[in-house]
């Protein structure tokens, strides 16, 4: 089994992380011109998003191929290559799994949009109910989850867009050509896999509508999960690579399962409930500040049970979905530095194989588009224009976009502060934030004290401190809900880490121990133990 509990995986969101041949796009040559950086970053695995081919519709999310790769990110060979000069490098490449759903342009669906009635139960069709959809489950990206298709008299099920069918899991035929999509990647070298909301795979016998909400509660974690993955994982001998599911909407007790050692399914899985503290009332599309109880209550919970129950979390605060962390709980205006380090401490200091989003290692922002045309994502623009039909205004549904739109994590990475901040040689097919003058690999290569550099500490303390890595967890009161504690224990050995979510000073109640300073984002001791500066962060070795 490889020790992932050392490790850290560093995500590729592909569209935007290098460009090598000045499309404006991103692409695999790009991602292999890169590897010193990635390498000078001490990083472990590299988790690449989908770069099969596909109509694009989702970047990447809808594949219409699963054995080839898209045009606009290279060709076979160059991920051949890529695997190659990775391994010689001592990195891992993780390839992203698209399985709940595939494009409506795969063979498979085109096939049974034609009516061949074995392609038809490869995805889930059903009649009319009372002469409208089966059930008025809603998609994740708006509106009803069914598709009607005229030619069928029939609807098919897709969570996601509408060009995004879902598959029959059911159907052994299906698992059996999903096992040979891993077996085939898994020949080419590839050390881990990501499985996309692999938890949505299993639907209930019977669809029903959902009285009481948009229609998860009878698909998220459904009735043959975890047979299916078990399923999954040993026949195609995965079982000792790193593999981490993606669960949307899961429950600690399903991610125990999922990822105990004795069950034999993942190593790891990524849960959202952390990231939806600043939901109002649930609702994404609904602003409100981060509520800090909340985000402390969550962490702890699902850190603490976790460990209790032999469980393993991929612990993250950026990915591809999301808004960049430091605009969301740091202060990027007048913090941004110590806020970054700050959330770079929690992610990976706390239990669990931490993941590093591109350009989360230099503190990289939202992208504070002000109009609706500089928004590429299919659901940002579906819910401006939902936002829009509920009566709500432009300038506030482009508020609501900046703030949640999944573009903020998707604007090119910033490597220098030249033209394009050194993305690419054409027209970036999405724009960068100013602030690429400032925050970006570049300068912060030769600064010390940058964000950079900070990450590359963090990154080979996890290697160093067997505390960290493998150490249990405790969280504590500290007696302001700005501020979380916990410690990390081992044996004899206690690392104290202290966090401040504030741009002010604030008090606590505990007192910092006195021991070796580890890590921390101020330059000297704090002269007050119980007081921390704006974001301060502080992990203590006794
Ligand atoms: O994401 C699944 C997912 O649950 C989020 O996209 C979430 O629904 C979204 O942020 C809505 O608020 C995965 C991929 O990471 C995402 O990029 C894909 O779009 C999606 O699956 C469909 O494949």
């Amino acid at each position: 089994m490889t020790d992932f509990k050392k490790s850290t995986v560093y995500q590729i969101y592909i569209k935007s992380f290098y460009d090598s041949d000045g499309d404006g796009i991103g692409d695999l040559n790009g991602i292999r011109l890169k590897l010193p950086y990635l390498k000078s970053l001490g990083i472990d695995y590299v988790w690449v998003t989908p770069f099969f081919r596909s109509p694009m519709n989702d970047n990447g999310y809808d594949v219409s191929d699963y054995y080839s790769v898209n045009p606009v990110f290279g060709t076979m060979e160059d991920v051949d290559r890529l695997i190659e000069e990775a391994d010689k490098l001592g990195i891992g490449l993780m390839f992203d799994m698209v399985f709940n759903h595939t494009s409506t342009e795969h063979e498979w669906f085109k096939k049974a949009l034609n009516g061949d009635p074995e392609y038809m139960d490869y995805y889930i069709f059903r009649d009319s109910v009372d002469g409208h959809e089966p059930t008025n489950w809603e998609s994740k990206f708006g509106g009803n989850a069914w598709k009607y298709v005229p030619s069928l008299d029939k609807w098919y099920l897709h969570l996601f867009d509408k060009t995004q069918a879902d598959l029959n899991w059911d159907n052994p035929k299906v698992r059996e050509e999903l096992k040979k999509v891993i077996r085939f990647w898994k020949e080419k070298g590839v050390k881990g896999f990501r499985f996309d909301v692999v938890n949505l795979i299993s639907k209930p016998e019977i669809f029903k509508d959902d009285s009481e909400g948009d229609g998860r509660r009878f698909y998220s974690d459904g009735p043959r999960v975890h047979e299916y993955l078990k399923e999954l994982v040993r026949d195609t001998g995965i079982g000792d690579m790193l593999t981490v599911g993606e669960m949307s909407s899961t429950t600690i007790d399903n991610c125990i399962r999922y990822t105990r050692p004795e069950d034999k399914e993942l190593s790891m899985c990524f849960s959202f409930h952390h990231l939806k503290v600043d939901y109002l009332n649930g609702d994404k599309w609904a602003l409100m500040p981060p509520d800090l109880s909340k985000l402390r209550e969550l962490l702890k919970t699902w850190q603490e049970e976790m460990a209790d129950k032999g469980g393993w979390n991929a612990v993250f605060t950026c990915n591809h979905d999301q808004p960049r962390s430091v605009s969301r709980f740091g202060d990027d205006r007048h913090y941004l530095r110590e806020s970054a380090k700050m959330l770079a401490m929690l992610t990976h200091l706390m239990r669990g194989t931490p993941y590093i989003y591109q350009g989360e290692e230099l503190g990289m922002t939202n992208a504070y588009f002000s109009s609706i045309e500089q928004y590429r994502d299919v659901e940002s623009t579906n819910y401006y224009d939902i936002l829009l039909k509920k009566g709500i205004t432009e300038k506030e549904a482009l508020d609501i976009l900046s703030a949640r739109s999944r573009d903020n994590g998707r604007t090119p990475m910033q490597w220098n502060d030249g033209k394009n901040a050194g993305f690419s040689k054409g027209e970036p097919w999405i724009g960068i934030p100013d602030n690429y003058k400032e925050i970006n690999a570049g300068s912060e290569e030769k600064d010390p004290d940058s964000v950079l550099n900070f990450y590359r500490r963090l990154v080979s303390l996890r290697k160093e401190y067997a505390v960290i890595s493998d150490g249990g967890i405790r969280f504590l009161e500290s007696g302001n809900e700005k501020v979380f504690a916990f410690e990390r224990i081992l044996d004899d050995k206690t690392l104290s880490v202290f966090l401040s979510f504030s741009s002010d000073n604030e008090k606590i109640s505990l007192k910092i121990p006195a021991g070796e300073i580890l890590i921390g984002n101020y330059d000297t001791a704090t002269e007050k133990p119980d007081l921390l500066r704006p974001f301060e962060a502080v992990a203590v070795y006794a």
